[in-house]
């Protein structure tokens, strides 16, 4: 497929462009800045905001697909996540729409539904519950493509992606972990499901201490590999914290605590 991935130049950019381009898409790598380090041979890419319209559709036209990242990647003030969040994937679903585009994979995030109390399996319905303003801009994302997905009839994928990271270190990443590469798998299912329609899914590896609903990505042909466990004994030699005790009882861990509420003009 012809994919383009915005914020490509990111932490999980980075690892998709690699990635999509060894499971043999066709990868436009698009990021408002630099280009990503290491470019793979043969990928191409540009520099564009995605609040820009004009520009992102005379870049996406005649592609499959666009898997968007591109945003600011934790707490900001109010209007910074309105604009990170909301007006860059209100821009990019403008181009899709305008371009035939009809797939998104957009990289949500489990801070959607942060505040959510520990149960025994955390479901794609729960309401949502952000935890900070990132998590307002990723439930209004997701609003977005619902919306792009009725009206226009697009196709979306919203990834609640856990803790991305190339090792958990963390007792909450024991059950959040998204390793790298079950992020590509993740990602490639979303590309090439034929039934995708609208969905919201969680991304994470197969960690034994997952509690969250997987059943709904794996329907899409997400098959994770990677269990966050084999560094458990690295991890847990140390004595659990009242802070580890507060980031378990929460979906959303420490970004629902007091750092995160962020002081209002
Ligand atoms: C996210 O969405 C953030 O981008 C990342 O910084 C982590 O906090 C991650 O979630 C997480 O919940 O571990």
């Amino acid at each position: 497929m012809r994919v383009c991935i915005t914020g490509a130049s990111g932490t999980i950019g980075r690892h998709l462009v690699r990635g999509l381009t060894d499971a043999g898409h066709d990868v436009l790598a698009l990021d408002v800045a630099e280009p990503p380090p290491n470019l793979p041979d043969g990928v191409q890419h540009a520099v564009a905001d995605c609040r820009d319209v004009a520009a992102l559709s005379s870049l996406i036209t005649g592609y499959d697909a666009v898997v968007h990242l591109a945003a600011i990647p934790g707490e900001t003030d109010f209007e910074a996540a309105l604009d990170s969040h909301l007006r860059g994937t209100y821009g990019v679903l403008e181009a899709m729409r305008h371009t035939g585009v009809r797939r998104i994979v957009y990289a949500s995030s489990n801070h959607a539904v942060g505040f959510t109390p520990r149960t025994d399996s955390l479901s794609v319905d729960t309401r949502p519950r952000p935890d900070t303003f990132y998590g307002v801009g990723k439930v209004g994302a997701e609003a977005l493509c619902s919306l792009y997905v009725d009206r226009y009839d697009l196709s979306a994928a919203c990834l609640r992606i856990g803790s991305f990271v190339e090792r958990p270190h963390t007792r909450r990443h024991l059950s959040t972990w998204l390793s790298p590469a079950d992020a590509v798998r993740l990602v490639a299912a979303c590309l090439t499901s034929l039934d995708l329609g609208f969905a919201v899914v969680y991304g994470v590896s197969a960690n034994t201490r997952n509690w969250w609903d997987l059943a709904p990505a794996r329907a899409l042909g997400y098959e994770p590999q990677d269990d966050a466990e084999r560094y458990a004994d690295d991890i847990l030699s140390g004595p659990e914290t009242d802070q580890d005790r507060f980031e378990a009882s929460l979906v959303g861990g420490d970004f629902c605590g007091p750092d995160y509420d962020l002081p209002h003009p």
